[in-house]
């Protein structure tokens, strides 16, 4: 139902790619027309969501550079959900991007975060 436009690259070995695809269950909040966004597995606050690209793009500045307009998308889906959420006293978004930063999963994911309060700076 999420499946790519025919414009959009998938990479048969990604996780996401297959969970935008609902190849593989997620508990999915949230759909615009180029971004999903779903339940971490791992929440690290009450609210902790990815919101994802339709398309495969690797990290954020490779989405940046190749569809500027996708990337937006993640951002003003993020705002959606985390208005659906009732995040009205804040929240976070993150990009990790590479291995120091702890990226596990190479399919662009905007980590939106609330529901207590943050400490900054992150480990
Ligand atoms: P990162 O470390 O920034 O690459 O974040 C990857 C996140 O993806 C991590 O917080 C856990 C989450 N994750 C990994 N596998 C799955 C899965 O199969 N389903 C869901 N919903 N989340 C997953």
């Amino acid at each position: 139902m999420n499946a790519p436009a025919p414009d959009q690259t998938r990479d048969e070995n990604c996780l996401f790619c297959k969970i935008v695809a609902g190849e593989i269950p997620a508990q999915i909040v949230h759909t615009s027309d180029h971004s999903v966004a779903f339940r971490d597995v791992n929440p690290q606050a009450p609210t902790h969501v990815l919101v994802v690209p339709k398309g495969h793009y690797p990290n954020a500045g490779a989405i940046a550079q190749q569809a500027p307009s996708m990337a937006a998308d993640l951002i003003t889906t993020a705002r959606d959900v985390a208005a659906q959420e009732g995040l009205d006293n804040g929240y976070r978004l993150v990009f990790n991007t590479g291995e120091d930063a702890g990226q596990t999963v190479f399919h662009v994911h905007l980590h939106l975060l609330g529901g207590r309060p943050l400490e900054w700076p992150p480990g």
